[in-house]
């Protein structure tokens, strides 16, 4: 008896350390050359790379290469000490300690802050293919990122896997969704941190779910590979994190406008009224989609016949009332002789293949198809070129769908030649063929390309829409932290599904949901195929007025979001922001209760209606002050304030030493040029503002800066330098925000007359002073 029981305990020992990991060994030698540390182990060697601004690639064993072409950094050479304990690497802001019994890494800054510290029993380990690496936590540590994730913008406490997956009507604990990105960041003791764990493989984080001593991340093959950021700040995090993984390019200036769209608008006419229904009833609007029907049979790279029997005359049309279009592209190619795209594909070999070299083939919208291996360089530019034809055309932009990729029966088996490394950056992959065919034809066009799925370094081709949400408040405020995460992720250029895709908006629901996505970067309004009309008109004449009003406010402001959308293609740095990323010392703008606020670049705080039937909101100002423009307001920050909030308002708020760029309304971005600008300024503190003028469509476009800045309270430069379309200014108006009618104002030393509220003053460079 009793030996039989002690045979079962030795049995389950043995089997459960067969499944359990293998960890770092303890140092036998190292190599030193420049930037570049070798240490070898009684198992593993451990590599480290140094570059500048505390960046650190980090690798054990062997390394696989990722299919994202990464940025080459500056190498940083180190100083290293050995110790009979450890090796000690110095690099300007901070050092590298290396344990030697077991290897173990601890990450600090200069000031002896911990960047990241190896659990000291646990490390780096493996099992089997496996790959991991567990880290001290703190019960101090925030965490952030990972690419689209629906539930707080903090995971903190939460375990994540990134498998990029097709899940419609996604809730607040679903995971894995359609857009994974392997990067992540934390503060600990007040800085900032970021992990980029350069792996494809389906990857897991534990951020500390279910336990107080470690965050961990790992995947299920390919190489332990990752980047340490050592911050301190975040914006230096998501900067660095975006130098490595390559920047937005610039998009065409259309995107920012207003995009309607609907599974689907088809034939030829309704896409006609559509348009016409925007224009009589001056709702600006840029962009109008095409989803699946306007294919034949779901042909990519076709047109239905009938629905769209001349499709080239359709867009030209439209051009000329303003919009531009976008077509939605699909990966999976028909399986159907004499189909160009499946005869072509075929021929040369663009396809991919089970192990054994039979084509996959795998059911979509089309029935059976093929789906192109975007690895292959020649795919790509055979699917690139395919997009650039249908450019040619006067399509303007694309959607990518199902890239996931996504199946009926969900995944692709595993027998697919390479899927586990492909399967996550499929995405990715089709949208570079997309971006680079459509540059190889123009070099010089932006292209817009919007993507479902993606991966690190999706922000280089694509915006993000975040899939297929529902018509709830809990989907509204979802979307919130959803592209906030997304931003922290390194994707500036992201937006959600406005009204919610599955389901049935109420009136106020789609109004409240207009107001909070009038200013996010990407705004386009979409609904499933079997749902009642969810146009900006389909839902009373009141909600029509308020909606076009949101619509409207965003176009207003189109001067500052274009200006921040620049910014986030020079920088990296989301536009569309948690608080914190701006107030990192302030607690409460940590706080989960105002996780749904959110600021566009440093100047504008906007913290949208997110519940029925709520008409005031309470807003967390950080310190200063806030100007209103509701209300024309000036409220004092640093503690949370009680405003009104009827169906017309998005609590909105310009920041002390804001200088915010607005114009008159148009009825699509570039209807005219600019002739007057217009600048409220908010006193109290020192500021700086730009607006951006070209040409809105080329990338190579002169850029013009207008430059504005304010010091001392009381004075405002203004510098509109001598470029081509600064001369096409007329005139300028000012408001400057608690002014008393009284005031004196001069430019130039003569004394400004007022129109109301506002100053006019004449279209060149000046200081104004109050
Ligand atoms: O299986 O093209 O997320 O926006 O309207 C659904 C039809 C396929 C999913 C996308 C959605 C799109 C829909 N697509």
């Amino acid at each position: 008896m009793i030996r039989s029981i002690l045979f079962f305990l030795f049995l389950s020992v043995a089997l459960c350390s067969a499944q359990d990991y293998t960890f770092l060994g303890n140092y036998t030698a190292h190599t030193l050359s420049g930037s570049k540390l070798t240490v070898k182990t009684s198992n593993r060697p451990l590599t480290l790379d140094f570059y500048v601004d505390g960046v650190i690639r980090v690798n054990v064993g062997q390394s696989r290469p990722i299919p994202l072409q990464l940025t080459p950094l500056r190498e940083q050479p180190i100083e290293l000490e050995e110790s009979e304990e450890a090796l000690v690497a110095r690099f300007p802001t901070g050092r590298v300690k290396i344990t030697k019994a077991p290897v173990r890494l601890q990450v600090f800054r200069k000031d002896g802050s911990v960047v990241t510290s190896d659990d000291p029993a646990f490390g780096h380990g493996w099992s089997g293919n496996e790959v991991r690496c567990w880290k001290i936590l703190q019960a101090d540590h925030s965490f952030y990122g990972l690419g689209e994730k629906s539930g707080q913008v903090n995971k903190r406490g939460q375990f994540f896997s990134n498998w990029n997956a097709d899940t419609p009507a996604y809730r607040n604990d679903s995971d894995p969704l359609y857009c994974g990105i392997p990067f992540f960041s934390g503060i600990q003791g007040n800085k900032a941190f970021g992990i980029f764990f350069a792996n494809s493989t389906r990857s897991t984080y534990n951020l500390g779910a279910g336990n107080k001593r470690l965050y961990s991340f790992g995947a299920d093959g390919g190489s332990m590979t990752y980047y340490i950021f050592c911050g301190p700040s975040m914006k230096q995090v998501i900067e660095s994190y975006s130098e490595l993984t390559g920047r937005m390019p610039m998009p065409p200036k259309w995107s920012l406008g207003y995009q309607q769209c609907r599974w689907s608008y088809f034939p030829e006419y309704e896409v006609r009224d559509i348009a016409r229904e925007f224009r009589q009833r001056k709702i600006p609007a840029d962009v109008l989609y095409f989803d699946i029907h306007y294919m034949d049979a779901y042909k990519v790279f076709t047109w239905h016949r009938e629905r769209f029997p001349n499709p080239v005359q359709l867009l030209s049309d439209l051009h000329s009332e303003g919009f531009k279009t976008v077509t939605i592209i699909d990966p999976g190619v028909k399986v159907e002789a004499d189909y160009e795209m499946y005869e072509e594909g075929v021929a040369n070999d663009y396809f991919l293949k089970y192990l054994d070299g039979e084509l996959f083939q795998g059911q979509v919208w089309p029935g059976w198809c093929h789906f192109p291996d975007f690895r292959k360089f020649a795919t790509r530019a055979w699917w690139g070129s395919k997009n650039a034809k249908l450019r040619a055309m006067g399509v303007d932009g694309f959607w990518n769908d199902m890239n996931e990729p996504a199946l009926w029966g969900k995944e692709m088996p595993f027998v697919v030649e390479g899927i586990k490394s492909l399967h996550n950056v499929f995405a990715l992959l089709m949208a570079q063929a997309t971006f680079e065919g459509l540059i190889d034809d123009q070099p010089n066009l932006r292209p817009f390309l919007v993507t479902r799925a993606g991966w690190a370094g999706i922000q280089r081709y694509a915006a993000v829409w975040t899939g297929d949400n529902s018509a709830s408040y809990d989907d509204l405020a979802m979307s919130i932290r959803t592209n906030i995460g997304l931003g922290l992720s390194g994707v500036p250029f992201v937006g959600c599904d406005v009204g919610g895709f599955i389901g049935k908006p109420d009136p106020e629901l789609y109004l409240r949901w207009m107001q909070a996505a009038s200013l996010s970067p990407f705004m386009r309004s979409h609904t499933v195929y079997d749902t009642p009309d969810q146009e900006p008109w389909s839902f009373g004449e009141e909600t029509e007025r308020l909606c076009r009003e949101a619509i409207e406010r965003r176009y207003r402001l189109m001067p500052l979001l274009y200006a921040e959308l620049y910014r986030a293609h020079e920088t990296g740095l989301p536009l569309y922001r948690p608080l914190w990323l701006n107030f990192p010392e302030d607690n409460t703008a940590h706080e989960a209760d105002y996780q749904h606020q959110f600021m566009i670049g440093e100047q504008l705080l906007a913290a949208p209606v997110i519940n029925a039937g709520q008409r005031f909101q309470k807003v967390y100002l950080p310190e200063g002050h806030w100007f209103e423009p509701a209300t024309g307001a000036i409220h004092q920050g640093g503690r949370p304030v009680l405003v009104e909030a009827p169906l017309k308002t998005l609590p909105l708020f310009y920041r002390e030493g804001s200088i915010i760029p607005t114009r008159e309304v148009q009825q699509y971005v570039d209807e005219a040029p600019l002739t007057q600008l217009d600048l409220t300024v908010v006193p109290g503190a020192d500021g700086r503002s730009e607006v951006i003028l070209d040409d809105g469509v080329t990338l190579n476009s002169p850029t013009e800066r207008l430059l504005f800045t304010q010091t001392q309270g009381k004075k405002l430069q203004i510098s509109l330098g001598n470029g081509p379309r600064a001369s096409q200014l007329k005139a300028l108006r000012v408001r400057i925000a608690g002014l008393s009618a009284r005031a004196q104002v001069r430019f130039q030393g003569q004394t400004v007359a007022r129109e109301g509220e506002w100053l006019r003053l004449p279209a060149q460079d000046g200081e104004l002073s109050w």
